[in-house]
């Protein structure tokens, strides 16, 4: 019989499985060994990340939920008349419901990497308020993405909460605030949350939670891997380690092997010392001048910052 070889599409899942590969690959062919912490996103590091936040040690997402609603009039002020909302990392859509309460927002576009959660959300969120247009874009908001044309003519505000701008490096968080510059236009503005510089004690206890929330969220990396990339890691062989760097103003999650072992991904095999770990993520700390000095190098202006009482959050407010 005669052999047809039909064309084949690329699926956008192939090509995500294809970063994901080179990523894991690179990062733990590199010494020391890393693996970015977009990854960690998954479903179900997505729940995990959510339990996170409701374990009593993490503090920086019920204080930013504080601020928010505290400061909700004065935020939603900062927001122009028929504005589109453009969230970058979307997420469960909790923290935008404060904001979509209170700010003239007619359309909520919001842009995640975790295309299932995403749709989820969003959905419930159309239903929840009958006169928003919600549009969600799955993408990775750290690669160069389009914004909908639907929104073209409007005025737009950022919103970028969680002090997720702490998980990139100093530099690229500089660039995502430049491109997000760019992606916004002129004449945009941008709603910030970044986690604040204080207490190392309070810090490393955010990222050591009694209940092993966070060790388990940084495990299932492993575990995505080991799905996703056939990869046989061994979970029980390896364990969390976060810690604070004083000198980085940041704290760095890793995954430590418990003995010398060699782990095998997509066929390709890697050494591990005892002890040698993983680089997982950092969350840097950003005291308001340090966040100041990086976006204005990035050309937005710094106009307004809400804080909390203890200050160990803020949001800050943006124009270009
Ligand atoms: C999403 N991001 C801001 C969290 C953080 O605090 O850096 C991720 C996280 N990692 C461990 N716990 C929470």
């Amino acid at each position: 019989t005669a052999h047809v070889r039909l064309p084949r599409t690329i699926a956008p899942d192939d090509t995500a499985r294809h970063a994901f590969l080179v990523d894991v690959i690179d990062g733990l062919s590199a010494d020391p060994k890393r693996i970015p912490p977009k990854y960690f996103y998954d479903e179900r590091g997505s729940q995990l990340f959510e339990a996170i936040t409701r374990t009593p040690e993490y503090y920086p997402t019920r204080t930013e939920t504080g601020i928010l609603t505290a400061e909700a009039g004065a935020i939603a002020a900062f927001v122009p008349k028929d504005a589109a909302l453009v969230e970058f990392g979307a997420g469960s859509l909790t923290k935008v419901r404060l904001l979509l309460g209170a700010a003239p927002v007619k359309t909520f576009v919001p842009v995640d990497i975790s295309s299932a959660f995403l749709q989820d959300a969003a959905q419930r969120l159309s239903r929840e308020i009958p006169g928003l247009r919600v549009v969600p874009v799955p993408a990775d908001f750290t690669a160069p993405f389009a914004l909908p044309a639907e929104i073209a003519a409007l005025p737009k505000v950022g919103f970028f909460p969680g002090s997720t701008l702490g998980n990139f490096e100093p530099h690229e968080a500089a660039a995502f605030l430049r491109h997000a510059g760019a992606l916004l236009g002129p004449g945009a503005r941008m709603i910030i949350g970044v986690d604040l510089v204080k207490d190392p004690d309070v810090l490393t206890r955010a990222y050591n939670d009694a209940a092993g929330v966070t060790a388990e969220f940084n495990l299932n990396l492993l575990r995505r891997i080991n799905r996703e990339l056939g990869g046989n890691f061994d979970l029980g062989a390896f364990w969390h380690r976060a810690v604070y760097n004083r000198e980085q103003l940041r704290i760095e999650m890793h995954l430590a092997s418990r003995t010398r072992q060699r782990v095998r991904v997509d066929g390709r095999c890697f050494e591990f010392r005892r002890g040698e770990t993983i680089h997982t993520e950092s969350s840097y700390k950003y005291t308001a001048e340090l966040f100041r000095t990086l976006a204005t190098g990035a050309g937005w202006r710094l106009a307004e910052t809400w804080t909390d009482p203890e200050r160990w959050f803020a949001v800050h407010a943006l124009v270009r």
